[in-house]
C-alpha cells in the first residue's frame, strides 16, 4: 500500500488548541486504499523534529491541512502564511512525495496557497476527494476536472459538495489525540455540513456548502461515546450552526441520552425562537455551553448582515437557554456596512438586557470572497477585485471607525469581566493557557458569567 502523511498545520493554541477533526475525515476516506498517518503540529514537541519524522515515515504522498489564514483580530492582526511557507519548506526538504493542500482556510484561498506555497495540487472543499486524487495520480490520469482540484495551471475554482459516504477515524491512542486530552480535554465532533443561511460576511455556506448534509444521530452518540471513553472532558459540536435544523438536533440530543452520553458539550447556535422544551432536551444530553452567533442587537444592522433572526428573537433564545441552565456566550461582530453611533447604541442597550452571559465583540469585519459584503466593499471602493485577501482587510462602515467603536465598547463595559472586546490578545485568552496548565477543562469562559 502506497502511503500517505496528513499533516495539521495549524500552531494556533488561542483561544485553545483544536483537534484537527477534518483529517479523521481524510483518513476515513483514504483508509481502504492507502496506509495513513496523521502528524499534528501542535502535539510535536518542535518544528526541528518535523523533518525526522517525514523522513522516518518515507511517504509516497503528504496532504497539509491548512485551517486558520490569520488571527482575524483587527488591532493585532497576525497572518500564518509564512509560517506555513516555512513548513512547505521543511516538507520539501525531506521529502519527494507530491505536496497537497486542503483545509477550511485552504478552500476560502486556493490558488493563493497554491501558489504560494508552491504545493503540487490542492482540494477545495471537502477532502474525501483525497482518494479520487491519488487514484487519478496512480494512474496517471488527467485529474485537472475533478470538482474542487486545484494544480499548477487552474485559473478558476469549481466545487460541488460531497456526496458520497463520510468517515471518521478516530485513534484514541495517537499522539495527537493524547495531547488535546492533557491540555483541556477537549475533543469536536460534526453532525452535519452546510449552513442554509446567507450571513452577508460569513464564508460558512461556501466552505460547507449551503445544503445541509445530516450524518445518522445513532452514529454521532457513538462517536460521543467513543471520545468520552477516550477521556475527552468537553466536546465542541464544529457545525456551522448547530441548531440550523431543529428536528436534527433534537434527534441527537435524543440519541446522546438513549447512548447513556454524560460528558459535556457545546457549539455554535442561531439565536432563534426555539421550539418549546428545545435547549431543555439539549441539556438533558449533556449540553453546557451555548455559544450565540448573535453579532448585532439592532434590527437594520441584523437585516443589512442577513442574519436569519431579529433583536427581539434573540431575547427568547436567550431566556430558553437560561431556563435550561445553560452558560450563555453571545458573539458581537461589529462595523458592518450602516454601523453608527446610534446602531452601536442600540446593540450596547440590548447586551445590557442580556443577563448572566459573557459577551465577545469583535470589532471590525473581515472580507472574504464569495461572501455579499465583499460586493459591498468592492462596489464601494474599499478593495479591488483583483486584491489577494490572503493578507486580512476588515469592512470599514463610512459613519464610525473600528477604534471608535471598540472605544464605546471598553466605555461601556466599564470593566465588567465578561466583557470581552477582540479576538486574539485579550484578558481571557491570556489566561486560559495557565488555567489548562493547571488541569481545567473545557472552555472555560463560563467563569467569567456574574
Ligand atoms: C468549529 C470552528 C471553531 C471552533 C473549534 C472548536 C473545536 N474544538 O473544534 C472554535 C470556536 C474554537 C474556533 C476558533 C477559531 N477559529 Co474557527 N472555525 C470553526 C468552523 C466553524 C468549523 C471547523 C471544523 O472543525 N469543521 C469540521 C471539519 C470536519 O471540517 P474541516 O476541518 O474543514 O475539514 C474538511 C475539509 O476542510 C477538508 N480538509 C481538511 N484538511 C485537509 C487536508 C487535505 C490534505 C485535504 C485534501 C483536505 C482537507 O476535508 C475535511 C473533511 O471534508 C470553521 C468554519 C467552517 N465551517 O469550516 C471556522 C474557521 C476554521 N475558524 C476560523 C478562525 C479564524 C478561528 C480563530 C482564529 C478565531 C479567533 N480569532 O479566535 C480560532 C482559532 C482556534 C485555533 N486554536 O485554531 C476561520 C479560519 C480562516 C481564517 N480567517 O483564518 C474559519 C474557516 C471560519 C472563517 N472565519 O471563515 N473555530
Ligand atoms: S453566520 Fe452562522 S448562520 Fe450565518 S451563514 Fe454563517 S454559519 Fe450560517
Amino acid at each position: 500500500m502506497k502511503k500517505v502523511l496528513l499533516i495539521s498545520a495549524n500552531m494556533m493554541k488561542k483561544p485553545y488548541p483544536v483537534y484537527p477533526l477534518g483529517l479523521d475525515y481524510v483518513a476515513g476516506a483514504l483508509q481502504a486504499r492507502y496506509e495513513t498517518r496523521i502528524l499534528d503540529m501542535n502535539g510535536l514537541s518542535s518544528l526541528d523534529t518535523l523533518g525526522d519524522q517525514i523522513r522516518q515515515y518515507a511517504p509516497d504522498y503528504i496532504g497539509l491541512s491548512i485551517r486558520n489564514i490569520d488571527n482575524t483580530d483587527t488591532i493585532n492582526s497576525k497572518g500564518f502564511l509564512s509560517d506555513y511557507q516555512d513548513l512547505a519548506a521543511i516538507i520539501r526538504k525531506n521529502s519527494d512525495a507530491k505536496l497537497i493542500l486542503g483545509g477550511s482556510g485552504y478552500t476560502i484561498f486556493p490558488l493563493e496557497f497554491l501558489h504560494a506555497l508552491g504545493a503540487d495540487y490542492g482540494i477545495a472543499g471537502e477532502g474525501e476527494r483525497m482518494c479520487e486524487l491519488l487514484d487519478g495520480l496512480e494512474t496517471k490520469s488527467d485529474v485537472s476536472e475533478m470538482p474542487g482540484m486545484i494544480t499548477k495551471d487552474t485559473r478558476s475554482v469549481s466545487y460541488r459538495a460531497w456526496e458520497g459516504q463520510t468517515r471518521r477515524i478516530f485513534h484514541p491512542d495517537a499522539v495527537h489525540t493524547k495531547y488535546y486530552l492533557s491540555y483541556g480535554g477537549m475533543l469536536n465532533l460534526q453532525t452535519k455540513r452546510g449552513c442554509p443561511f446567507r450571513c452577508s460576511y460569513c464564508t460558512y455556506p461556501h466552505i460547507e456548502g449551503g445544503k445541509m448534509r445530516f450524518y445518522e444521530p445513532e452514529e454521532i452518540a457513538r462517536q460521543a461515546r467513543e471520545l468520552e471513553d477516550a477521556g475527552a472532558k468537553y466536546i465542541f459540536m464544529t457545525d456551522s450552526a448547530f441548531n440550523a435544523d431543529y428536528e436534527h438536533s433534537r434527534q441527537v440530543a435524543q440519541a446522546f441520552i438513549d447512548a447513556r452520553v454524560s460528558i459535556p458539550w457545546g457549539g455554535f447556535f442561531a439565536p432563534t425562537v426555539p421550539p418549546a422544551g428545545y435547549y431543555r432536551i439539549l441539556a438533558d444530553a449533556g449540553l453546557t455551553h451555548v455559544e450565540f452567533g448573535t453579532e448585532s442587537m439592532c434590527d437594520p444592522m441584523l437585516h443589512r448582515l442577513r442574519k436569519p433572526f431579529a433583536a427581539a428573537d434573540v431575547f427568547a433564545a436567550h431566556r430558553e437557554a437560561l431556563q435550561a441552565g445553560l452558560y450563555i456566550a453571545h458573539y458581537f461582530l461589529l462595523g458592518g456596512p450602516g454601523e453608527n453611533e446610534q446602531t452601536l447604541q442600540e446593540t450596547l442597550t440590548g447586551v445590557d438586557q442580556l443577563e448572566k452571559a459573557v459577551f465577545f465583540f469583535f470589532c471590525g469585519i473581515r472580507i472574504y470572497p464569495h461572501t455579499s459584503i465583499y460586493d459591498t466593499a468592492v462596489r464601494e471602493g474599499q478593495i479591488r477585485s483583483s486584491q489577494n485577501l490572503i493578507e486580512p482587510v476588515f469592512y470599514q462602515s463610512p459613519f464610525i471607525s473600528d477604534v471608535e467603536i471598540m472605544q464605546r465598547v471598553e466605555a461601556h463595559a466599564a470593566g465588567r469581566v465578561n466583557w470581552l472586546i477582540g479576538a486574539g490578545e485579550s484578558k481571557a485568552t491570556r489566561i486560559l493557557p495557565r488555567l489548562y496548565d493547571r488541569g481545567h477543562t473545557g472552555p472555560l469562559w463560563e467563569h467569567l458569567i456574574p
